[in-house]
């Protein structure tokens, strides 16, 4: 293996990572302390990725604050305490800093720059990587840890551009901060960013005006500050903790109960879902009952009950009316919050139905639907992202034969990836938490230890076997791409149109992009794999 060779036009790596954000950072730290050169490369001028991007007013994160962090490093959970259950974006911007700095990461992180393209060079086996600063480095191995969530959507509406206030998207928060005293703003978007937001703004502001298209299902995260007595009790039990998060199905160390809906009185289930209302937080309502996501009968039993808690909450039974959600509970990302439906009890608090009523236009001074203009001094686009494919599809990046990932994936042929690791076509190259892994639909701290301990341990066989190409078999990734959708297809998630199926993004292909089989599952296929000799790569 080379180590850093510097010319004037090229300079050489082991190892090219996208992201300083979680993913690339724990790659980096295994790959350095290995011997392999490692470059990574960041648009953010610091590093945190999702955390570093998304600073907008409330952003916290919906697990468990003890169960969202790195486990690699016994010092790093001995030495780091969560103040609350479920941390804002300043601590675990703090975190991801202290980390950075305890294992002195930055030294190999090139901030404010991206990666434009990356070509695989069939001759010399090595990726050629150009910088957005002109520069053009090269590579063994090229290594996406872009996120699954950091293409940021703005709708095309029409007269966006003659707006005079302020606008922000909730990806891009300024750094600075935004100054909501005084005045009015309008929320375009009620999903997890949307929800977070709002309660936050409402409290600031002249006046909110929330701009809904799909009303959304939301329960109580009821936060809470850590008991330092229990802090203290998980990390003497980390051990075991790790081992059931690793092991489970979404990387937390919970399971669902074993029982149908039907099988308890409608009086039990009520008592149960109460149980979980009050308890709060993002699984305890999913994993009551085990045919939830599964069978359309079941899930509208939990889906009444979330109704009838909106009913009680918003005052006004219009209001109310207008955010009672209709499409199968659980099958666009779970949400938790605080004091979201409350909210609407507000007196500088509007509530506009964009279904009924779409936005036309943005116009110089707000927005115009079918119905109204609304004045606004403000805009917040709450709008979601271009998710798993999008940030991959922000490079332009070409495997062998110069055929471009966005060609492969593009029109009506579904994403095609061997365990989300890799796709053929593109040899050495490695996504952390792509598509058709398990990834969002997990803790994701779990699965970007995984994927990064895999694909570490994958380069450090190639370096003992004296390898130099590593590339996915055609038929594997049919195999696998396959095997997720049709566990995807006996779920409910692939009858609601949603981020996770690429319908929010106008013109994209549709299909389920994530792997449900859990991630105990997953981990077990990948580790099989691994034993095998990387079966279903061809190594040379
Ligand atoms: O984005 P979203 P998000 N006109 O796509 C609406 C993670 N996350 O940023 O549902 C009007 O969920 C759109 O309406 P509809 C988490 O995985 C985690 O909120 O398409 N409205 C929807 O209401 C999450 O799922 C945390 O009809 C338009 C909203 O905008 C993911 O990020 C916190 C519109 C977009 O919701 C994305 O969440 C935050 C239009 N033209 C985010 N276009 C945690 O707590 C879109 N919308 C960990």
């Amino acid at each position: 293996m080379s180590s850093i060779q510097k010319s004037n036009s090229l300079t050489d790596f082991d190892v090219v990572v996208v992201g300083a954000g979680f993913s690339g950072l724990y790659m980096l730290h295994r790959l350095r302390e290995a011997g392999f050169s490692t470059r990574v490369f960041e648009a953010g001028n610091n590093v945190g990725g999702t955390w570093y991007w998304n600073r907008y007013p409330g952003a916290r994160c919906d697990v468990e604050s003890i169960y969202y962090n790195y486990t690699f490093s016994k010092d790093l959970l001995n030495e780091w305490r969560w103040s609350a259950k479920y941390a804002e974006q300043p601590e675990i911007l703090s975190y991801i800093n202290y980390v950075a700095d305890k294992f002195d990461l930055r030294r190999d992180v090139q901030f404010n720059t991206r990666v434009q393209s990356a070509q695989f060079d069939d001759k010399k086996n090595r990726w050629d990587v150009q910088l957005n600063n002109g520069e053009k480095v090269s590579a063994q191995y090229f290594i996406t840890a872009v996120g699954c969530l950091s293409a940021s959507n703005v709708p095309k509406f029409k007269g966006l551009e003659n707006f005079k206030g302020e606008w922000h998207h909730t990806g891009h928060w300024p750094h600075e901060g935004v100054d909501f005293q005084g005045k009015r703003v309008g929320i375009i978007g009620t999903g997890s960013s949307g929800i977070q937001a709002i309660p936050v703004i409402a409290k600031e502001a002249k006046h909110l005006t929330v701009f809904q298209r799909t009303p959304q299902y939301s329960s109580p995260a009821r936060n809470t500050p850590n008991d330092p007595e229990y802090l203290k009790n998980i990390r003497k039990n980390y051990r075991e903790i790790r081992t059931k998060m690793r092991h489970s199905i979404t990387g937390i160390p919970e399971e669902p109960r074993n029982i149908s809906v039907f099988d308890e009185s409608p009086e039990e289930r009520r008592k149960v879902f109460e149980e979980a209302w009050q308890k709060g937080g993002l699984l305890n309502l999913t994993y009551t009952y085990n045919d939830l996501s599964i069978t359309p009968e079941a899930n509208a039993i939990v889906a009444e009950f979330i109704r009838s808690k909106i009913r009680e909450t918003v005052k006004k039974p219009e209001v109310a009316e207008k955010l009672l959600p209709k499409f199968f509970y659980g099958t666009k990302r779970t949400i938790i919050d605080t004091d979201y439906f409350e909210t609407y009890n507000r007196d500088n608090v509007l509530l506009v139905d964009v279904k009924e009523a779409p936005i036309q236009e943005i116009t110089a001074t707000g927005v115009k639907t079918a119905e109204d203009d609304y004045e606004l001094d403000m805009i917040v686009f709450a709008t979601g992202f271009d998710a798993m494919t999008g940030p991959l599809f922000k490079m332009d990046i070409r495997g062998k034969d110069g055929v471009s990932l966005k060609e492969k994936w593009a029109g009506g042929s579904h994403t095609r990836t061997y365990l989300g690791l890799g796709t053929a076509g593109f040899p050495n190259m490695f996504m952390l938490t792509g598509p058709e892994s398990p990834s969002v639909l997990s803790n994701m701290m779990v699965s970007i230890e995984q994927h990064v301990e895999w694909v570490f341990d994958c380069i450090s066989y190639m370096r003992d076997q004296n390898q130099a190409v590593i590339e996915v078999k055609e038929e594997s990734e049919n195999t696998w791409s396959k095997h997720c959708r049709d566990i995807a297809d006996q779920t409910l998630f692939t009858k609601t149109d949603s981020w996770y199926m690429g319908a929010n993004i106008e013109g994209k292909a549709r299909g389920f992009q994530i792997y449900l089989g859990g991630v105990g599952t997953y981990r077990k296929i990948c580790d099989e794999v691994a034993e095998k000799g990387y079966e279903g790569f061809i190594l040379k």
